[in-house]
This record gives C-alpha cells, structure tokens and sequence, in this order.
C-alpha cells in the first residue's frame, strides 16, 4: 500500500463543541500525519462548490448550509492507505451504523451533521485537496 494523502474537514457541528484537538488524536493513533491544516470559514456558494457532486441529493441546500454555519478545520492527512484508513477512522456516514471507536460513532449528532468529511478515491482526494490548498502548504 502507497503512501497516499487525503482531504479532510472537521465539521461545523464539531469545532462548535470544541472537538478538534480529540478528533485530531483519533486521526494521529491510527497513524495518520496532519500535514496541513487550518480553520476557515466557508460561505454556502464555497460548501456548495466543494459539494456540487450531491447537487441533485435532496439534502443538498441543507448540507450547504450547514457547512456554511460555523468555521470548519480543513486538513490534509498522509499515510499507508490514507485515503481508506481515514474512511474507516470516520465511521459509516449515519452515526447509527457506526462501528464503535470511530470518530463518528463518539461524536457525530445525526447523519447531517456527522463531524468530519473525508475524501472517498485518489482522484477525488487530489480534486478536494487543490480545493483548499496550494502545493507550498503541503509539508510533508
Ligand atoms: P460521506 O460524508 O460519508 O462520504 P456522502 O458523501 O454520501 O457521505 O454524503 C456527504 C454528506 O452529506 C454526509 O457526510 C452528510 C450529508 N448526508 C448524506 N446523506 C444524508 C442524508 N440521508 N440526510 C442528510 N444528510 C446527508
Ligand atoms: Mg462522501
């Protein structure tokens, strides 16, 4: 397995709570490296740029929005296997069928409003990082 990085964003629903640092230590003990990160905040047309592949997904203007509700910590994470490793470290997107441990199972308020993002292939990973972030703030 590559070492691979993928896009990740702790959600609104999260840096309101203050969970950032917690979230952060799950991703570090799995042996994921932060190799970028910073706190921004996003306007809907931003979140709906980054979201426009669920533009036909009834929940789409509410997931914008929410995204759009309170800062967000983008970041980029590297390792073996990063991009699956983070899916599993996540948790299924509905906290419900979360297995346990998983940051989504401990944190996550509903299937909306679930805590983090992660990218889900290679070529989404590369489209999501140059999203957020120039190639001078990777530092690997
Ligand atoms: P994931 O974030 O696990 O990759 P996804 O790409 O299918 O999941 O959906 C993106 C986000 O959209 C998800 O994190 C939360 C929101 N979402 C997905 N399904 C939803 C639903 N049934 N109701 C409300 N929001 C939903
Ligand atoms: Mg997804």
């Amino acid at each position: 397995m590559a070492i691979e990085r993928t896009l990740s964003i702790i959600k609104p629903d999260a840096t309101k709570r203050n969970l950032t640092g917690k979230i952060n230590a799950k991703f570090e003990d799995a042996g994921l490296r932060i190799i970028a990160q910073k706190r921004i905040k996003l306007t809907k047309e931003q979140a709906g740029t980054f979201y426009e592949v669920h533009k036909e997904r009834p929940f789409y203007d509410e997931l914008c929005g929410f995204m759009a509700s309170a800062p967000v910590v983008v970041q980029v994470l590297e390792g073996e296997g990063a991009i699956a490793k983070n899916r599993e470290v996540m948790g299924a997107t509905n906290p419900s069928d979360a297995a346990a441990g998983t940051i989504r199972a401990e944190f996550a308020e509903s299937v909306g409003e679930n805590s983090v993002h992660g990218s889900d292939a290679p070529e989404t990973a590369a489209a999501e990082i140059a999203y957020f972030f120039s190639g001078l703030e990777l530092v690997g």
